[in-house]
């Protein structure tokens, strides 16, 4: 088995503004995927510490993730030849704690008419018996999408190494109106109180996503449903659904089979390049799924992350009795970078998702294993701030960490009034960049930030009020996050669903050479963003630096 270890890097720039903090920094540790770690400050300032990356070439989507005999099993979408999208296979990797992997040989590759053209997304189910089952999308031979099954070879190998294709594949076909070009994607399979197997594939039919569902009795044979389990009209092709049931009254997760009057269940879809998910109530005595909004419908707009996320996909994970989500992370330089650098894609760190208390949204936590990573802990608490000072964590440079600040918010009544055409939290985001001083922040995080400031990677919030209600707004600002040209340096945004009166703002960011993906009020708003720091990206680069909203700089030595 291969692990290795880097030595521990160190932490980044923290930046807190004017209210009282509770603030914990610790030094991540990299959990390795390779063995050439050492590289990665000079040859690869970008590759990451702790999170899962192949040792090369390209990697999408997420697949079939799922906990077998103690063993957790990632696979991917991943080109074995370069750095670019393409040659299609399902690469995979296993690991005891999610944090450590180890790359093994290739689960699913072209072999059979009904995939010669490329073996896309899809989804493992664990049927009776602790049997795993692959369902794919294969694109066969006339360059069409059709779904696929592979089973293990050995189911007393808890590595499941090898994989043998099912010989009547293709299971699932483009017929009756399907495109077979918008056709793919099959969910893990959930199985009614009446013993049948569904699943669903995303497609676009007439314009609008819709998720084609088909029923079964032995998993090999499959019906086509005439009602989709939804669609919409308001976007096009739906990649990669997702539909699994959430506990409505227990913070543990709960199996895709499962159903009671506890659960509410989330179809999630990836469009727009974003992931989107719904609530609703699911009956499957008529595979009705009865929504509470529709996608693009709401001012709610929930997603999984307002950063870079997509394909996203979850698993139960029986083993802890929770749900895992895991979503790609595609890159924000140029394809001429990634060839480069000879690589593209990261996984987001392993998130469990659980209904929020109020039941209206997900909320989502980096899995506990990550904190064993934690090296270098430093934390300030109760530390009164006026408005324009600032904070720094000494000792410590950055470019792994994880940091949680929180932050109590004296004098609300001074917030800035909301304009009621202010609906769009990216755009918002974008006018009021991390320099703009309002009346109720920014205050928040800089990463990777330089002494002089000229890099630095903003995760801030404004507070608004609107008649009697406070509105807390989330951004991460990437605008000066690298002195390169040429990165797609795009603003986020998202409102957080909370009452800053009756609560602190809690942030928390794990921080990992080119990626930060950030968690706003306890996990009710993720937003990830990727950057290339040039200046601030390395050991040797210039101390810790801690900005506040004049842009002033103490020049504290880390
Ligand atoms: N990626 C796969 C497709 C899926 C898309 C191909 C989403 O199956 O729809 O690599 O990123």
């Amino acid at each position: 088995m291969l692990l290795t270890w880097k030595p521990p890097m160190e932490i980044s720039v923290i930046w807190v503004v004017g209210f009282c903090v509770l603030l914990v920094a610790h030094g991540a540790q990299a959990s390795s995927h390779e063995s050439s770690r050492n590289l990665q400050e000079t040859d690869q300032p970008y590759r990451t510490g702790y999170h899962f990356q192949p040792p090369k070439n390209w990697m999408n989507d997420p697949n079939g993730p799922m906990y077998y005999k103690g063993v957790y099993h990632l696979f991917y979408q991943y080109n074995p030849y370069g750095a670019v999208w393409g040659n299609i296979i399902w690469a995979h990797s296993v690991s005891y704690d999610l944090v450590n992997w180890v790359h093994i040989d290739h689960a699913i590759y072209p072999t059979q008419p009904s995939d010669i053209n490329g073996c896309w997304s899809g989804s493992t189910t664990i049927l009776p018996g602790e049997k795993p089952a692959i369902l794919y999308t294969g694109i066969d031979t006339k360059n069409h999408q059709v779904q696929n099954m592979a089973v293990p070879k050995n189911l007393s190998d808890p590595l499941l190494r090898e994989w043998i294709k099912s010989p009547y594949n293709p299971l699932m076909t483009p017929i009756d109106g399907i495109d077979p070009d918008l056709y793919r994607d099959p969910t893990t399979a959930w199985q009614g109180p009446d013993k049948i197997w569904r699943v669903i594939v995303g497609s676009q039919i007439d314009g609008h996503g819709r998720a084609i569902l088909y029923r079964s009795k032995d998993f090999v044979s499959w019906t086509r449903i005439d009602s989709p389990l939804h669609s919409s009209g308001k976007t096009e092709m739906w990649e990669c659904p997702d539909f699994f049931p959430v506990s409505t009254r227990s913070s543990n997760g709960v199996d895709t089979s499962s159903q009671d009057k506890y659960t509410k269940h989330v179809l999630k879809a990836s469009f727009n390049h974003h992931d989107y998910y719904i609530l609703g109530s699911y009956k499957p005595a008529n595979d009705n799924f009865s929504v509470e909004t529709n996608f693009m419908d709401s001012g709610m707009d929930l997603r999984y992350d307002y950063g870079k996320f997509y394909a996203s996909k979850t698993f139960f994970d029986r083993a802890m009795n929770r749900r895992i989500l895991w979503g790609w992370i595609n890159e924000s330089d140029s394809e001429s970078d990634d060839i480069k650098k000879g690589w593209s894609g990261l996984q987001s760190i392993p998130r469990t998702i659980l209904l929020s208390e109020t039941g209206k949204q997900l909320v989502q936590w980096p899995i506990k294993e990550i904190e064993k990573l934690r090296f270098k802990n430093l934390s300030f608490h109760d530390k009164k701030l006026k408005s324009g000072s600032v904070l720094e964590v000494p000792g410590i440079t950055a470019s792994q960490a994880d940091v949680e600040v929180s932050f109590e918010l004296p004098n609300l009544e001074d917030a800035e009034i909301l304009d009621p055409s202010w609906t769009d939290p990216q755009l918002l985001c974008s006018q009021k960049k991390a320099s703009v001083r309002g009346k109720l922040g920014p205050f928040g995080l800089l990463a990777f930030a330089t002494k002089n400031l000229t890099e630095q990677t903003a995760i801030y919030f404004r507070i608004f009020r609107s008649n009697h209600n406070y509105i807390v707004l989330m951004c991460s600002d990437q605008s000066r996050s690298s002195v390169r040209e040429e990165l797609d340096k795009t603003t986020y945004g998202a409102f957080i669903d909370m009452d800053p009166r009756h609560e602190n703002i809690t942030l928390r960011s794990l921080i990992d050479h080119s990626i930060v993906e950030s968690f706003g009020g306890e996990g009710r708003a993720c937003i990830t963003a990727r950057v290339y720091p040039k200046l601030g990206n390395s050991r040797a680069s210039i101390p810790v630096c801690i900005q506040q909203w004049h842009l002033k700089c103490q020049n504290l030595k880390a």
